[in-house]
């Protein structure tokens, strides 16, 4: 797991803001439900790129290509964050999937794993626009004891190699901490591969 705090520059934040507010202009953010139980998140949720995170009660968590909504495919991974991944993730293919999190002030989400992709050799990259996000990570197993960082806005991580598949949440959002989001809150956005590459 790497932090690198202030990775982006208030102007960076800035621009990446305008790309995700293109995104939800042609992609809305929309509400997920838990599969089986239907139960809303609290978080909100769109896509970039060629693969987009859903879940839903009838079918559940999984990849695919198109909204749940609208049924149109995801706009593109905006450069910005293809040259963060680049720069950044250690790893020779481009993201496939762009998840955008919306966490308005009351939002979290609870202590989970990523593990719908085909492939966890590929790290995971997170960027924080926004409200300060109290994240918890933890090890491999539920029961592991857990570390609190704060994700700042600008703030980018890594979790490649062990930590991929380590248990984490966001207990809470402290409202007010930030001026790039207007309307206050909180985005995330987690660069993934999802398929594993061909053999070489
Ligand atoms: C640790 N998002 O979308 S990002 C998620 O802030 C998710 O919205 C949180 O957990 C958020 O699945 C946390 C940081 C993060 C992302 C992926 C991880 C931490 C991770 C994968 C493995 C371990
Ligand atoms: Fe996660």
């Amino acid at each position: 797991m790497q932090h690198y705090p202030q990775q982006l520059d208030r102007a960076a934040q800035a621009a990446l803001l305008a790309e995700i507010r293109q995104i939800i202009a042609q992609s809305p953010l929309y509400t997920p439900t838990m599969p089986r139980s239907g139960k809303p998140m609290s978080v909100r949720m769109t896509n970039a790129g060629p693969l987009g995170w859903v879940t839903d009660k009838a079918r559940g968590y999984r990849y695919q290509a198109t909204h749940p909504e609208t049924g149109k495919p995801w706009p593109p991974i905006p450069k910005i964050l293809l040259d963060l991944w680049d720069e950044l993730a250690g790893y020779p293919q481009a993201p496939e999937a762009c998840l955008i999190n919306y966490y308005a002030s009351a939002a979290k989400m609870g202590l989970h794993q990523d593990r719908d992709e085909e492939d966890f050799d590929a790290p995971v990259l997170s960027v924080s626009l926004g409200d300060t996000g109290i994240f918890r990570v933890g090890g491999t197993t539920r029961k592991s004891p857990t570390q609190k960082f704060e994700l700042k806005s600008g703030d980018v991580f890594v979790l490649g190699g062990e930590d991929r598949l380590a248990y984490h949440g966001i207990d809470r959002v402290v409202a007010g901490t930030s001026d790039p989001l207007a309307e206050g809150g909180r985005f995330n956005l987690t660069l993934r591969r999802v398929t594993r590459p061909a053999q070489v």
